[in-house]
C-alpha cells in the first residue's frame, strides 16, 4: 500500500463552488446523484482532474451536461476537464446493508447514518475527499422514513423528502446523513446576539428517558463556549443522533453530530457517574469542534491535531470548570501516563504531528489528542492566559474560513506573545515523552538542583534536540512545611540547567513540574521521606497527589518483584489523607485509587526487568489486602460517613462521594467477606453503586450470584450489559479470563460485529494483564482470532483493538516468541486489511 508524506502536500487541482447531493435511500441499492461546480484551483500548478471514490458502482457521468466515460483508477477516477469552471453531475449506486466497515452510509439497526472523517465520502460519492476543498453542500434525501436528517437548515420537508443547506463551506468529511424511525427530545437555547436555536437528541423509540444529560450538556457548552472563548453557535439547527454501531464516540458533523448510543444516552440506573461525566465531555467536545474543526478546519490529515488536540484542551477546560480542576487534572494525568506515554515508549511512538502514513484512521491516537491537547497546556502556560486567549481570538480572525496548519496556530501565538516559539514547534514534530533527570546538592547553606533533559529515540527518529520545556517549580521548608515565596515558572530550552539557592539552614525540599505543567518523565531520584514530606506539606493539589502515587507505585514495584511491601509511616500519612474532611472526597478517592497493574510492569520494566504479570496482580492484592488490614479502625465509618442519601444526581460533589465510598468498598469487602457489597448491590437505585458492589465482590472471587442477577435484570438493555461482558473479564481471576472471555463471545447476543460490544470483551481481556499474558499464550491467540476475523468486515475498530500488542517487547522472551508468533499469523492472513496491515507491521517492529 501506498505511504503518504506531509512534504509531499499539494494544494488541490480545482475548488469546489457548490455541492448539490440528492439520496434516494434503499438498504441494497442506495442511489447518489451529486452535481458539483468546480473551478479551477489558482493556487495549483497539477493539471488533470481527477475525484476519489471507493467501492461506488458508476451509473452515469456528465461534465458540463454532455456525458463523460472516465477512467477508473485505484482510489477513484479520472477525466478530461475543461480549463475552466464546469459542473459535474454523476449518478451512482452504493449498499449501505452491506458496510460492516461502518465508514461511508451505512445500516445499523434499520437506520441509515453516515461516518465521513477521515475518508469515508469517498464511499458515497465522487468527489475531492480532502479537507482543504470546502463547499457549501445542499441535500436532499427522498425516503418513505419518518425522520430524514443532513447538515445545515432545513429548506424544505414534504412527503417523502427533505432538503437541507448548509451555508458554511466544509469539507466532506464533516458531511452528514441520519434516516431512520426516530424520535426526538429537543429544547431551545438562545445565543448571545438573542438568536434561538433549535436543540434535539435524535433516538430509538423507548430511549427517550435518556436523553436529558446528553442535551443539558449541550446547552451548557454552548454557553461555557460564548463565555469563554467568545464563540457563538451559527445555525439554526443543532442536531445530536445516538447510533448503535459507532466505530468511536461521536462526530462533530457540522449541525448533525452522530454519537455512539453510549456516548450520549444515559440514565442513574444504567449508567455510571464516570459515564454522566463522559457524556458531558465528548458532548462538549463535539460542539467545541463547531469553531475548532469546522469553521478552521486542517489543511491535511498531518494537521490532525490543530482540531484534535485543541478540542480536547478545549473540553478539559470545560470539565475543570464544571466539575473539579485539580481533580479533572489528575485523572488527565492518569490517562496521558497509561496510555500516550506507552505509546510513545514503543513501537507506535509518532510525532504529534506524524509525517506519515498508510492509513489515516491509525492516527487518531492518544499521541494526537491528549499529547495535542498537553501542548495547548503548555503554550497557554508560557504565554499566560491573558495572552493564551488574545492568540485564540486572532486564530479565529484570521483563520475563520479556512483549511489551515500547525505553522499557522504557532504563528498567531508569536504574534500575541511576540516571541520565537520555533523551538517549542519541536514538540510537534519529534516523537518520545522527554525525560527530566534530577540531581540536588547541598553544601553550606547553599542547594543546588541540576535539570538535564533527554528525548528518547523512536522508530525512525534518534539523535533529537532539546525541547522547550515549561516547568512549575517551587521550594519548602522542611522545618516549618511551608513553601518558599511564590512558584516559579522554569523554561527549559538547554540540555542542562542549574538553579541555586542560598542561605538555607537545612536542604529544601523540591517539587518539580507542578500541576503536571510539562508531559515530561521526571527521573527523580528523591528519597522516600521528602515525599513522604510532600504528602503532608503539599500545596499544589497535584503534586500531592503524585507524592501518593509514586509512592504506591514503589510499594507494587517492590511486592512485585520480590521486596519488602509498603512501610508503616507510608500507609500512616495515606490514612491520614483518607480520613481528612477538610480533602475532597473525589479527591481522596484518586488518592485511594491504585495504580494500573499495567503502569506497574511498565515501572518494572523501566527498572530494566521483564515483569512478570502474575506477580504483578499478586502485588496489586496483597497492597488491596495490606491497606484493609491497616486502615481497618477507620474503614467502616468513613464509608458509612460517605454514603450519599436523598435522590441520585450526577453532579462532581456527590459522584465524589461515591467515588470515594466505593473505593473503600473494595477494601472493606477483603474484611468482611463482602457483607456491605452484597447489601450495597441489593439496594442501590443506581448504576455507580451496583457496578462498584459487583465489582467489589468479583474481586474477592464472591461475584457468581451478583453476575446472575445483573444479566437477568438487564438482558433487554444492549448498554448496561457491554458492562457486564467487561467487568467479569476484566476482574476474573488471571487462570479463568480467557476463558470466560471465550464462553462470553459463544453466547447468542454477541454481536461481534457491533464495536461496542467487541471491544466489550476484547477490552475486558486485555485490561486483565495477568489473563491476557497467560503463559500458555492463549490470550494472545484469542485476541488475534478475533482480530483476524472482524478485520475483514471493520478494518478500523480492529486495527484500534491490535494496539494492545504493543507492549510486547516489555515481557520475557518466552511471551515475545507468543506474541510474535501470532503478529506473523495475523501478517501472512490474505486478504488482510490496509489499516491492519499496517498496525501489524509497526508493532512487529
Ligand atoms: N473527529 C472524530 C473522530 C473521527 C475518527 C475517524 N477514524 C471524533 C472527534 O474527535 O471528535
Ligand atoms: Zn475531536
Amino acid at each position: 500500500p501506498q505511504r503518504i508524506h506531509l512534504a509531499d502536500y499539494r494544494p488541490p487541482s480545482h475548488l469546489v463552488e457548490d455541492v448539490h447531493l440528492t439520496f434516494q435511500l434503499d438498504p441494497k441499492a442506495t442511489r447518489v446523484t451529486s452535481r458539483i461546480r468546480f473551478k479551477p484551483n489558482p493556487d495549483s500548478e497539477e493539471t488533470g482532474f481527477r475525484l476519489h471514490g471507493e467501492g461506488l458502482t458508476l451509473i452515469s457521468a456528465k461534465i458540463d451536461g454532455t456525458r463523460v466515460d472516465p477512467e477508473m483508477v485505484e482510489d477513484g477516477l479520472v477525466v478530461a476537464a475543461p480549463n475552466d469552471a464546469f459542473t459535474w453531475e454523476a449518478v451512482v449506486e452504493i449498499n449501505p446493508e452491506d458496510n460492516k466497515a461502518l465508514e461511508g452510509l451505512y445500516l445499523s439497526n434499520g437506520m441509515y447514518c453516515t461516518q465521513c472523517e477521515a475518508q469515508g465520502f469517498r464511499r458515497i460519492t465522487y468527489y475531492p475527499d480532502r479537507p482543504d476543498v470546502m463547499a457549501p453542500f445542499t441535500v436532499r434525501i427522498e425516503s418513505d422514513l419518518p425522520v430524514l436528517l443532513s447538515n445545515g437548515n432545513l429548506k424544505e420537508r414534504g412527503e417523502g423528502f427533505t432538503e437541507w443547506h448548509d451555508p458554511w463551506p466544509k469539507p466532506a468529511y464533516l458531511f452528514a446523513l441520519v434516516a431512520g424511525e426516530l424520535v426526538d427530545v429537543h429544547d431551545t437555547f438562545i445565543t448571545k446576539s438573542g438568536r434561538e436555536v433549535q436543540l434535539a437528541v435524535w433516538v430509538r423509540k423507548g430511549d427517550e428517558h435518556k436523553c436529558g444529560w446528553a442535551l443539558n450538556s449541550l446547552k451548557k457548552s454552548m454557553k461555557w463556549d460564548e463565555d469563554i472563548y467568545g464563540r457563538e453557535y451559527d445555525l439554526d439547527i443543532f442536531n445530536i443522533v445516538a447510533v448503535d454501531d459507532f466505530n468511536m464516540g461521536a462526530m462533530e458533523n457540522k449541525g448533525l453530530n452522530i454519537f455512539n448510543a453510549s456516548a450520549v444516552l444515559c440514565s442513574p440506573e444504567t449508567s455510571t457517574d464516570a459515564d454522566f461525566e463522559r457524556i458531558e465531555a465528548i458532548v462538549a467536545h463535539e460542539y467545541f469542534h463547531n469553531w475548532t474543526g469546522n469553521r478552521i478546519t486542517c489543511r491535511d490529515w498531518f494537521q490532525l491535531c490543530l482540531k484534535e488536540g485543541l478540542t480536547v484542551f478545549r473540553d478539559q477546560q470545560f470539565t475543570a470548570d464544571m466539575r473539579s480542576a485539580p481533580v479533572k487534572r489528575i485523572e488527565d494525568a492518569i490517562l496521558l501516563r497509561a496510555r500516550q506515554f506507552r505509546e510513545d515508549a514503543g513501537p507506535l511512538a509518532h510525532p504529534v504531528r506524524p509525517e506519515s502514513f498508510v492509513e489515516i484512521n491509525n492516527f487518531y491516537t492518544v499521541t494526537v489528542y491528549e499529547k495535542g491537547a498537553e501542548l495547548i497546556g503548555m503554550l497557554k502556560r508560557i504565554v499566560g492566559d491573558e495572552t493564551y486567549y488574545k492568540a485564540l481570538d486572532l486564530y479565529f480572525e484570521r483563520h475563520d474560513g479556512d483549511a489551515a496548519t500547525i505553522e499557522d496556530w504557532i504563528k498567531v501565538f508569536e504574534d500575541a506573545a511576540d516571541r520565537d516559539l520555533s523551538q517549542f514547534m519541536l514538540w510537534y514534530s519529534q516523537a518520545g515523552t522527554p525525560k527530566i533527570t534530577v540531581t540536588e546538592t547541598f553544601e553550606e547553606g547553599t542547594h543546588t538542583l541540576v535539570l538535564e533533559q533527554s528525548v528518547p529515540d523512536t522508530p525512525g527518529q534518534a539523535d533529537k534536540k532539546p525541547m522547550h520545556i515549561p516547568l512549575l517549580f517551587a521550594l519548602f521548608d522542611p522545618d516549618t512545611g511551608q513553601q518558599f515565596g511564590e512558584d516559579v515558572l522554569l523554561e527549559l530550552t538547554e540540555p542542562r540547567i542549574e538553579i541555586r539557592t542560598r542561605g538555607h539552614d537545612r536542604k529544601p525540599v523540591v517539587s518539580l513540574n507542578r500541576d503536571f505543567s510539562a508531559p515530561v518523565i521526571i527521573d527523580d531520584t528523591s528519597r522516600t521521606d521528602d515525599r513522604l514530606f510532600l504528602l503532608a506539606n503539599e500545596t499544589d493539589s497535584f503534586n500531592r497527589w503524585e507524592a501518593a502515587r509514586s509512592l504506591t507505585r514503589d510499594a507494587l514495584t517492590a511486592l512485585a518483584t520480590g521486596g519488602l511491601g509498603p512501610g508503616e509511616e507510608y500507609l500512616d500519612a495515606l490514612n491520614g489523607l483518607l480520613v481528612d474532611d477538610s480533602l475532597d472526597p473525589a479527591y481522596r478517592a484518586l488518592i485511594l485509587r491504585q495504580p494500573s497493574e499495567e503502569e506497574i510492569a511498565q515501572a518494572i520494566f523501566d527498572y530494566g526487568r521483564h515483569p512478570e504479570p502474575l506477580s504483578v496482580n499478586r502485588a496489586a492484592d496483597t497492597l488491596r489486602a495490606r491497606m484493609a488490614a491497616h486502615f481497618e479502625p477507620d474503614l467502616p465509618r468513613l464509608f458509612r460517613g460517605m454514603q450519599v442519601h436523598g435522590a441520585y444526581s450526577p453532579e462532581a460533589a456527590d459522584a465524589g462521594r461515591r467515588a470515594f465510598a466505593n473505593g473503600l468498598l473494595t477494601l472493606l469487602s477483603r474484611l468482611d467477606g463482602g457483607t456491605a457489597a452484597r447489601a450495597q448491590f441489593d439496594q442501590a437505585d443506581n448504576m455507580t453503586n451496583r457496578l462498584a458492589a459487583l465489582g467489589s465482590l468479583l474481586q474477592i472471587d464472591e461475584g457468581a450470584e451478583a453476575l446472575a442477577r445483573f444479566e437477568s435484570d438487564w438482558k433487554h438493555d444492549r448498554l448496561v450489559m457491554n458492562k457486564w461482558y467487561a467487568i467479569q473479564i476484566s476482574l476474573a481471576p488471571p487462570e479463568a479470563a480467557v476463558g470466560t472471555a471465550r464462553a462470553l463471545t459463544e453466547r447468542e447476543d454477541f454481536d461481534w460485529t457491533n464495536p461496542n460490544r467487541f471491544r466489550a470483551v476484547m477490552g475486558g481481556l486485555v485490561s486483565n494483564p495477568a489473563g491476557f499474558h497467560d503463559a500458555t499464550g492463549a490470550g494472545y491467540e484469542f485476541l488475534a482470532d478475533w482480530l483476524i476475523r472482524l478485520d475483514e468486515k471493520n478494518p478500523q475498530t480492529a486495527a484500534r483493538t491490535s494496539t494492545a500488542f504493543e507492549t510486547w517487547k516489555r515481557y520475557d522472551p518466552k511471551r515475545q516468541d507468543l506474541i510474535k508468533a501470532q503478529l506473523d499469523r495475523i501478517l501472512g492472513t490474505e486478504g488482510l486489511s490496509r489499516d491492519l496491515t499496517e498496525m501489524m507491521t509497526r508493532i512487529r517492529g
